[in-house]
Protein backbone atom coordinates (compact mmCIF):
# COMPACT_ATOMS: atom_id res chain seq x y z
CA UNK A 1 0.00 0.00 0.00
CA UNK A 2 0.52 3.37 -0.27
CA UNK A 3 4.06 4.93 2.23
CA UNK A 4 4.20 8.29 2.86
CA UNK A 5 6.21 11.31 1.30
CA UNK A 6 9.66 11.20 1.65
CA UNK A 7 11.17 13.92 3.16
CA UNK A 8 14.55 15.28 1.19
CA UNK A 9 17.91 14.21 2.04
CA UNK A 10 20.71 16.06 1.00
CA UNK A 11 23.96 14.12 -0.32
CA UNK A 12 27.09 15.08 1.26
CA UNK A 13 30.33 14.72 0.30
CA UNK A 14 32.98 13.28 1.99
CA UNK A 15 33.04 9.72 3.73
CA UNK A 16 30.93 7.63 6.58
CA UNK A 17 32.01 5.05 8.17
CA UNK A 18 29.78 1.90 7.88
CA UNK A 19 27.10 2.16 10.40
CA UNK A 20 28.15 -0.77 13.48
CA UNK A 21 24.84 -1.89 15.40
CA UNK A 22 24.24 -4.00 18.94
CA UNK A 23 23.03 -7.19 17.81
CA UNK A 24 20.27 -8.93 20.74
CA UNK A 25 21.12 -12.14 19.40
CA UNK A 26 24.97 -11.71 19.61
CA UNK A 27 24.84 -8.88 22.03
CA UNK A 28 27.06 -7.52 20.14
CA UNK A 29 27.88 -5.04 17.93
CA UNK A 30 28.33 -5.99 14.19
CA UNK A 31 28.06 -4.82 10.37
CA UNK A 32 24.65 -5.85 9.20
CA UNK A 33 25.55 -6.10 6.09
CA UNK A 34 28.49 -8.09 6.24
CA UNK A 35 30.39 -5.67 4.23
CA UNK A 36 27.70 -6.23 1.20
CA UNK A 37 26.80 -2.76 -0.60
CA UNK A 38 22.60 -3.12 0.01
CA UNK A 39 21.31 -3.25 3.12
CA UNK A 40 17.91 -4.78 3.44
CA UNK A 41 15.80 -3.41 6.42
CA UNK A 42 12.62 -5.00 7.90
CA UNK A 43 11.00 -3.32 10.87
CA UNK A 44 7.76 -3.97 12.78
CA UNK A 45 5.24 -1.99 11.76
CA UNK A 46 2.09 -0.37 13.92
CA UNK A 47 -1.28 -2.47 14.66
CA UNK A 48 -3.13 0.65 13.86
CA UNK A 49 -5.51 0.93 16.92
CA UNK A 50 -4.52 4.10 18.84
CA UNK A 51 -2.46 7.45 17.66
CA UNK A 52 0.87 6.97 17.10
CA UNK A 53 2.41 7.63 20.93
CA UNK A 54 6.31 9.07 21.19
CA UNK A 55 7.15 5.14 21.72
CA UNK A 56 6.64 4.18 18.00
CA UNK A 57 7.38 7.35 17.29
CA UNK A 58 11.32 6.95 18.87
CA UNK A 59 11.35 3.50 17.44
CA UNK A 60 10.79 4.40 13.49
CA UNK A 61 13.29 7.54 14.25
CA UNK A 62 15.71 4.97 15.21
CA UNK A 63 15.63 3.07 12.05
CA UNK A 64 14.95 5.82 10.10
CA UNK A 65 18.65 6.92 11.75
CA UNK A 66 20.18 3.67 10.44
CA UNK A 67 18.66 4.22 7.02
CA UNK A 68 19.96 7.56 7.20
CA UNK A 69 23.68 6.25 8.11
CA UNK A 70 23.57 3.59 5.70
CA UNK A 71 22.90 5.96 2.40
CA UNK A 72 25.49 8.32 3.62
CA UNK A 73 27.94 5.55 3.91
CA UNK A 74 27.12 4.80 0.02
CA UNK A 75 24.98 1.77 0.28
CA UNK A 76 21.73 0.80 -1.32
CA UNK A 77 19.43 0.93 1.34
CA UNK A 78 15.73 -1.54 0.88
CA UNK A 79 13.41 -1.22 3.28
CA UNK A 80 10.18 -2.87 4.50
CA UNK A 81 7.84 -2.31 7.34
CA UNK A 82 4.36 -4.05 7.63
CA UNK A 83 1.20 -3.04 9.52
CA UNK A 84 -0.86 -5.26 11.56
CA UNK A 85 -3.95 -4.74 10.25
CA UNK A 86 -5.90 -7.81 11.59
CA UNK A 87 -5.32 -8.93 15.03
CA UNK A 88 -6.54 -9.19 18.51
CA UNK A 89 -6.08 -5.94 20.13
CA UNK A 90 -7.75 -4.14 16.71
CA UNK A 91 -10.56 -6.16 16.83
CA UNK A 92 -11.29 -5.76 20.47
CA UNK A 93 -10.91 -2.10 19.75
CA UNK A 94 -12.87 -1.88 17.41
CA UNK A 95 -16.03 -3.84 18.99
CA UNK A 96 -15.62 -1.62 22.10
CA UNK A 97 -15.56 1.66 19.91
CA UNK A 98 -18.58 0.25 18.47
CA UNK A 99 -16.92 0.97 14.46
CA UNK A 100 -15.82 -1.42 11.64
CA UNK A 101 -12.18 -2.65 12.60
CA UNK A 102 -11.48 -1.37 8.48
CA UNK A 103 -12.19 1.74 9.65
CA UNK A 104 -10.43 2.13 12.54
CA UNK A 105 -7.12 0.20 10.89
CA UNK A 106 -7.43 2.78 7.79
CA UNK A 107 -8.05 5.96 9.59
CA UNK A 108 -4.96 4.82 12.27
CA UNK A 109 -2.75 3.99 9.29
CA UNK A 110 -3.34 7.79 8.03
CA UNK A 111 -2.69 9.20 11.45
CA UNK A 112 0.70 7.43 11.64
CA UNK A 113 1.55 8.39 7.68
CA UNK A 114 1.04 12.09 8.93
CA UNK A 115 2.72 11.81 11.82
CA UNK A 116 5.44 10.26 10.35
CA UNK A 117 5.96 12.95 7.75
CA UNK A 118 5.32 15.33 10.45
CA UNK A 119 8.59 13.63 12.20
CA UNK A 120 10.47 13.96 8.37
CA UNK A 121 10.99 9.80 9.17
CA UNK A 122 12.08 7.44 5.48
CA UNK A 123 9.29 5.67 4.11
CA UNK A 124 9.94 2.71 3.75
CA UNK A 125 9.88 1.16 0.42
CA UNK A 126 7.20 -1.68 0.63
CA UNK A 127 4.22 -0.78 3.20
CA UNK A 128 2.47 -3.71 3.55
CA UNK A 129 -0.82 -4.65 5.22
CA UNK A 130 -1.37 -7.97 6.19
CA UNK A 131 -4.72 -7.96 4.94
CA UNK A 132 -3.32 -7.94 1.51
CA UNK A 133 -0.49 -10.74 2.16
CA UNK A 134 -3.21 -13.71 3.50
CA UNK A 135 -2.80 -16.19 0.39
CA UNK A 136 1.21 -15.06 1.19
CA UNK A 137 0.72 -16.43 4.73
CA UNK A 138 -1.67 -19.01 3.96
CA UNK A 139 0.92 -20.70 1.55
CA UNK A 140 3.73 -20.11 3.85
CA UNK A 141 1.57 -22.23 6.26
CA UNK A 142 0.49 -25.10 3.88
CA UNK A 143 4.01 -25.66 3.41
CA UNK A 144 5.22 -25.78 7.24
CA UNK A 145 2.11 -28.42 7.73
CA UNK A 146 3.86 -30.14 4.72
CA UNK A 147 7.62 -30.56 6.14
CA UNK A 148 6.34 -31.07 9.98
CA UNK A 149 6.92 -27.89 11.36
CA UNK A 150 2.83 -26.79 11.64
CA UNK A 151 0.31 -29.38 13.46
CA UNK A 152 -3.15 -28.60 14.04
CA UNK A 153 -4.77 -28.37 17.50
CA UNK A 154 -8.22 -29.43 18.06
CA UNK A 155 -10.53 -26.16 17.60
CA UNK A 156 -14.18 -27.21 18.65
CA UNK A 157 -15.41 -23.56 18.26
CA UNK A 158 -14.41 -23.15 14.55
CA UNK A 159 -15.11 -24.25 11.70
CA UNK A 160 -11.42 -25.90 11.42
CA UNK A 161 -8.47 -26.07 13.36
CA UNK A 162 -5.85 -23.80 14.44
CA UNK A 163 -2.78 -24.38 13.26
CA UNK A 164 0.66 -23.81 15.90
CA UNK A 165 4.22 -24.13 14.99
CA UNK A 166 6.38 -26.82 16.84
CA UNK A 167 8.77 -25.01 18.36
CA UNK A 168 10.93 -28.09 18.73
CA UNK A 169 10.73 -29.46 15.04
CA UNK A 170 14.57 -29.11 13.93
CA UNK A 171 15.50 -26.56 11.50
CA UNK A 172 19.28 -26.08 10.30
CA UNK A 173 18.81 -22.10 11.32
CA UNK A 174 17.22 -21.46 14.40
CA UNK A 175 16.52 -23.21 17.41
CA UNK A 176 14.93 -21.90 20.47
CA UNK A 177 16.51 -19.32 22.20
CA UNK A 178 19.00 -18.60 19.17
CA UNK A 179 17.74 -14.79 19.31
CA UNK A 180 16.36 -13.79 22.32
CA UNK A 181 19.12 -16.23 24.73
CA UNK A 182 16.08 -16.32 27.38
CA UNK A 183 15.48 -19.33 29.68
CA UNK A 184 12.42 -21.33 29.31
CA UNK A 185 10.48 -20.01 32.31
CA UNK A 186 10.79 -16.41 30.88
CA UNK A 187 10.08 -17.17 27.62
CA UNK A 188 6.62 -18.56 29.10
CA UNK A 189 6.10 -15.22 31.22
CA UNK A 190 6.31 -13.47 28.58
CA UNK A 191 4.76 -15.52 26.03
CA UNK A 192 1.64 -15.54 28.23
CA UNK A 193 1.92 -11.64 28.81
CA UNK A 194 2.73 -10.50 24.74
CA UNK A 195 -0.26 -12.41 22.91
CA UNK A 196 0.69 -16.00 23.18
CA UNK A 197 -1.32 -18.70 24.90
CA UNK A 198 0.92 -21.54 27.32
CA UNK A 199 -2.07 -22.30 28.91
CA UNK A 200 -4.21 -23.99 25.69
CA UNK A 201 -4.32 -27.40 25.89
CA UNK A 202 -3.93 -29.74 22.88
CA UNK A 203 -0.53 -28.17 22.20
CA UNK A 204 2.87 -30.27 21.50
CA UNK A 205 4.92 -27.09 23.27
CA UNK A 206 3.21 -24.44 25.57
CA UNK A 207 5.47 -21.98 24.11
CA UNK A 208 4.03 -23.16 20.37
CA UNK A 209 3.35 -19.86 18.80
CA UNK A 210 -0.51 -19.93 16.53
CA UNK A 211 0.20 -19.29 12.80
CA UNK A 212 -3.08 -19.47 11.76
CA UNK A 213 -6.46 -18.86 13.32
CA UNK A 214 -9.49 -20.87 11.95
CA UNK A 215 -12.45 -18.86 11.28
CA UNK A 216 -15.11 -17.91 14.28
CA UNK A 217 -18.11 -16.58 14.10
CA UNK A 218 -18.06 -12.94 14.06
CA UNK A 219 -14.47 -12.79 13.26
CA UNK A 220 -12.97 -11.50 10.14
CA UNK A 221 -11.67 -14.83 7.97
CA UNK A 222 -10.02 -15.51 4.53
CA UNK A 223 -10.89 -18.54 2.36
CA UNK A 224 -7.54 -19.85 1.87
CA UNK A 225 -5.80 -23.04 0.66
CA UNK A 226 -5.91 -24.26 4.82
CA UNK A 227 -9.41 -23.05 5.00
CA UNK A 228 -10.53 -19.84 6.11
CA UNK A 229 -9.19 -18.09 8.91
CA UNK A 230 -6.53 -15.57 9.22
CA UNK A 231 -3.15 -15.16 10.14
CA UNK A 232 -1.14 -15.72 13.67
CA UNK A 233 1.22 -12.61 14.09
CA UNK A 234 4.85 -13.79 13.82
CA UNK A 235 4.45 -15.53 10.26
CA UNK A 236 3.12 -12.40 9.14
CA UNK A 237 6.53 -10.64 9.49
CA UNK A 238 8.82 -13.61 8.53
CA UNK A 239 6.96 -13.77 5.43
CA UNK A 240 6.76 -10.29 4.15
CA UNK A 241 10.64 -9.79 5.04
CA UNK A 242 11.09 -12.80 3.00
CA UNK A 243 9.30 -11.82 0.37
CA UNK A 244 10.12 -8.15 -0.11
CA UNK A 245 13.88 -7.98 0.70
CA UNK A 246 14.84 -12.13 0.30
CA UNK A 247 16.25 -13.65 3.48
CA UNK A 248 18.77 -13.38 5.27
CA UNK A 249 18.12 -9.44 5.48
CA UNK A 250 20.62 -7.09 7.44
CA UNK A 251 18.10 -6.22 10.41
CA UNK A 252 15.19 -7.07 11.69
CA UNK A 253 14.02 -4.01 13.64
CA UNK A 254 11.94 -3.30 17.07
CA UNK A 255 11.46 -2.39 20.25
CA UNK A 256 12.74 -4.09 22.98
CA UNK A 257 8.70 -6.24 23.64
CA UNK A 258 9.35 -7.71 20.43
CA UNK A 259 12.58 -9.59 21.59
CA UNK A 260 10.10 -12.16 22.47
CA UNK A 261 7.94 -13.69 21.72
CA UNK A 262 7.73 -12.06 18.39
CA UNK A 263 11.52 -11.66 17.19
CA UNK A 264 12.20 -15.20 18.57
CA UNK A 265 9.66 -17.03 16.23
CA UNK A 266 9.28 -14.80 13.81
CA UNK A 267 12.78 -16.11 13.26
CA UNK A 268 11.94 -19.78 13.73
CA UNK A 269 9.68 -19.45 11.00
CA UNK A 270 12.08 -17.66 8.91
CA UNK A 271 14.26 -20.67 9.15
CA UNK A 272 11.55 -23.44 8.62
CA UNK A 273 10.49 -22.08 5.54
CA UNK A 274 13.87 -21.01 3.38
CA UNK A 275 16.48 -23.26 5.82
CA UNK A 276 18.10 -19.28 6.39
CA UNK A 277 18.84 -16.89 9.63
CA UNK A 278 16.26 -14.20 9.11
CA UNK A 279 18.62 -11.56 9.83
CA UNK A 280 21.99 -10.84 10.38
CA UNK A 281 21.01 -8.70 13.44
CA UNK A 282 18.89 -8.48 15.50
CA UNK A 283 18.17 -4.68 17.16
CA UNK A 284 16.26 -3.29 19.14
CA UNK A 285 15.16 -0.16 20.80
CA UNK A 286 14.40 0.61 24.55
CA UNK A 287 10.65 1.35 26.08
CA UNK A 288 9.54 4.75 26.41
CA UNK A 289 7.82 5.37 30.13
CA UNK A 290 5.47 8.20 30.99
CA UNK A 291 3.73 8.62 34.11
CA UNK A 292 6.23 5.80 36.07
CA UNK A 293 5.38 3.17 33.41
CA UNK A 294 6.02 1.97 29.58
CA UNK A 295 3.77 3.83 27.24
CA UNK A 296 1.17 1.83 25.87
CA UNK A 297 -2.22 2.28 24.27
CA UNK A 298 -3.86 -0.83 26.68
CA UNK A 299 -2.37 1.25 29.76
CA UNK A 300 -3.64 4.36 28.52
CA UNK A 301 -1.09 6.53 29.16
CA UNK A 302 -0.30 8.23 26.22
CA UNK A 303 1.74 10.98 24.98
CA UNK A 304 1.28 10.99 20.94
CA UNK A 305 3.16 13.05 18.06
CA UNK A 306 -0.47 14.40 17.21
CA UNK A 307 -1.40 15.89 20.75
CA UNK A 308 2.11 17.22 20.86
CA UNK A 309 1.98 18.91 17.16
CA UNK A 310 -1.82 20.36 18.11
CA UNK A 311 -0.29 22.10 21.06
CA UNK A 312 2.14 23.90 18.96
CA UNK A 313 5.35 21.54 18.84
CA UNK A 314 7.64 22.24 16.46
CA UNK A 315 8.30 18.67 14.70
CA UNK A 316 11.79 19.12 15.04
CA UNK A 317 12.09 19.59 18.67
CA UNK A 318 9.83 16.36 18.81
CA UNK A 319 12.68 14.60 16.62
CA UNK A 320 15.69 16.12 18.71
CA UNK A 321 14.07 15.55 21.75
CA UNK A 322 14.23 12.08 20.96
CA UNK A 323 17.62 11.80 19.22
CA UNK A 324 18.70 13.22 22.62
CA UNK A 325 18.46 9.48 23.89
CA UNK A 326 19.88 6.62 23.11
CA UNK A 327 18.03 4.77 20.99
CA UNK A 328 18.50 1.16 23.03
CA UNK A 329 18.07 2.83 26.33
CA UNK A 330 14.56 2.62 28.07
CA UNK A 331 14.05 5.68 29.71
CA UNK A 332 10.97 7.95 30.72
CA UNK A 333 9.43 11.01 28.96
CA UNK A 334 8.95 14.37 30.68
CA UNK A 335 7.05 17.46 29.32
CA UNK A 336 10.50 19.51 30.00
CA UNK A 337 12.11 17.28 27.39
CA UNK A 338 10.15 19.13 24.58
CA UNK A 339 11.35 22.57 26.15
CA UNK A 340 14.60 21.93 26.52
CA UNK A 341 14.88 20.67 22.88
CA UNK A 342 12.46 23.44 21.56
CA UNK A 343 15.68 25.67 23.35
CA UNK A 344 18.30 23.74 21.49
CA UNK A 345 16.69 23.72 18.22
CA UNK A 346 16.40 27.97 18.34
CA UNK A 347 20.20 27.86 19.18
CA UNK A 348 21.14 25.80 16.26
CA UNK A 349 18.40 27.44 13.93
CA UNK A 350 20.19 30.91 15.30
CA UNK A 351 23.89 29.42 14.88
CA UNK A 352 22.81 27.94 11.04
CA UNK A 353 21.30 31.23 10.14
CA UNK A 354 24.74 33.00 10.79
CA UNK A 355 23.34 35.08 13.97
CA UNK A 356 26.99 34.59 15.72
CA UNK A 357 29.93 34.57 13.87
CA UNK A 358 32.36 31.94 14.00
CA UNK A 359 35.33 30.21 12.20
CA UNK A 360 34.55 27.72 9.66
CA UNK A 361 37.99 25.74 9.48
CA UNK A 362 37.25 22.83 12.08
CA UNK A 363 33.30 22.92 10.59
CA UNK A 364 35.10 19.94 8.63
CA UNK A 365 36.14 17.38 11.73
CA UNK A 366 32.48 18.39 13.11
CA UNK A 367 31.18 16.75 10.51
CA UNK A 368 33.29 13.91 10.69
CA UNK A 369 32.76 13.46 14.73
CA UNK A 370 28.58 13.54 13.62
CA UNK A 371 29.50 10.91 11.09
CA UNK A 372 31.28 9.19 13.96
CA UNK A 373 28.90 9.39 16.37
CA UNK A 374 26.01 8.42 14.39
CA UNK A 375 27.62 5.32 12.82
CA UNK A 376 28.85 3.97 15.86
CA UNK A 377 25.31 2.19 17.18
CA UNK A 378 23.59 5.29 16.46
CA UNK A 379 24.64 7.18 18.98
CA UNK A 380 22.73 10.34 18.11
CA UNK A 381 22.98 12.02 21.80
CA UNK A 382 26.85 11.69 20.91
CA UNK A 383 25.72 13.44 17.64
CA UNK A 384 23.85 16.06 18.99
CA UNK A 385 26.74 16.95 21.73
CA UNK A 386 28.58 17.15 18.67
CA UNK A 387 27.19 20.13 17.48
CA UNK A 388 26.38 21.86 21.04
CA UNK A 389 30.20 21.23 21.11
CA UNK A 390 30.96 22.98 17.81
CA UNK A 391 28.53 26.03 18.71
CA UNK A 392 29.74 26.34 22.14
CA UNK A 393 33.29 26.67 21.13
CA UNK A 394 32.43 29.00 17.78
CA UNK A 395 32.35 27.00 14.70
CA UNK A 396 30.55 28.56 12.26
CA UNK A 397 27.59 26.57 10.22
CA UNK A 398 28.61 26.41 6.75
CA UNK A 399 26.22 25.28 4.28
CA UNK A 400 27.68 21.72 3.92
CA UNK A 401 27.27 21.08 7.86
CA UNK A 402 23.94 21.93 7.87
CA UNK A 403 23.17 19.09 4.85
CA UNK A 404 25.27 16.57 7.12
CA UNK A 405 23.10 17.83 10.41
CA UNK A 406 19.84 17.72 7.75
CA UNK A 407 21.01 14.31 6.31
CA UNK A 408 21.99 12.07 9.25
CA UNK A 409 20.15 13.89 12.15
CA UNK A 410 16.63 14.49 9.91
CA UNK A 411 16.49 17.93 11.36
CA UNK A 412 16.79 21.06 8.49
CA UNK A 413 17.93 24.14 10.42
CA UNK A 414 16.60 27.83 9.53
N1 LIG B 1 2.42 -4.72 14.87
C1 LIG B 1 3.33 -5.17 15.87
C2 LIG B 1 4.69 -5.49 15.30
S1 LIG B 1 4.62 -6.64 13.98
C3 LIG B 1 3.47 -4.14 17.00
O1 LIG B 1 4.20 -4.41 17.93
N2 LIG B 1 2.75 -3.02 16.88
S2 LIG B 1 2.73 -1.83 17.97
O2 LIG B 1 1.87 -0.81 17.40
O3 LIG B 1 2.37 -2.34 19.24
O4 LIG B 1 4.16 -1.28 18.07
C4 LIG B 1 4.82 -0.70 16.95
C5 LIG B 1 6.32 -0.57 17.23
O5 LIG B 1 6.54 0.37 18.30
C6 LIG B 1 6.97 -1.87 17.67
O6 LIG B 1 8.28 -1.96 17.09
C7 LIG B 1 7.06 -1.74 19.17
O7 LIG B 1 8.13 -2.50 19.70
C8 LIG B 1 7.32 -0.24 19.33
N3 LIG B 1 6.85 0.27 20.64
C9 LIG B 1 5.63 0.09 21.20
N4 LIG B 1 5.56 0.71 22.42
C10 LIG B 1 6.77 1.32 22.60
C11 LIG B 1 7.33 2.13 23.66
N5 LIG B 1 6.64 2.45 24.75
N6 LIG B 1 8.61 2.58 23.50
C12 LIG B 1 9.33 2.27 22.39
N7 LIG B 1 8.85 1.51 21.36
C13 LIG B 1 7.59 1.04 21.46
ZN1 LIG C 1 6.54 -7.83 13.44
Amino acid sequence: MRAWQAPSVPDVPGAAPRPVVHDTATGKPVDPTQGDERAALYVCGITPYDATHLGHAATYLAFDTLGRAWRDAGLDVEYAQNVTDVDDPLLERATRDGIDWRELAASQIDLFRRDMESLRILPPDDFVAVTDEVDRVAEAVAFLQETGSAYEVPTPDAEGDDLYFDVNHPTDAWSLGDESGLDRETMLTLAAERGGDPERPGKRDPLDPLLWRAARDGEPSWDSEIGPGRPGWHIECSVIAGDRLGLPISVQGGGSDLVFPHHEMSAGHAAALAHQPLAHAFVHTGMIAYQGTKISKSLGNLVTVRGLLDDGADPRAIRLALLSHKYSDDWEWFDAELTSATTRLATWDAWASGASAGHADDAADVASRIRARVSDDLDTPGAVAAVDTAIAGGTACTPELADLIDALLGIRLA
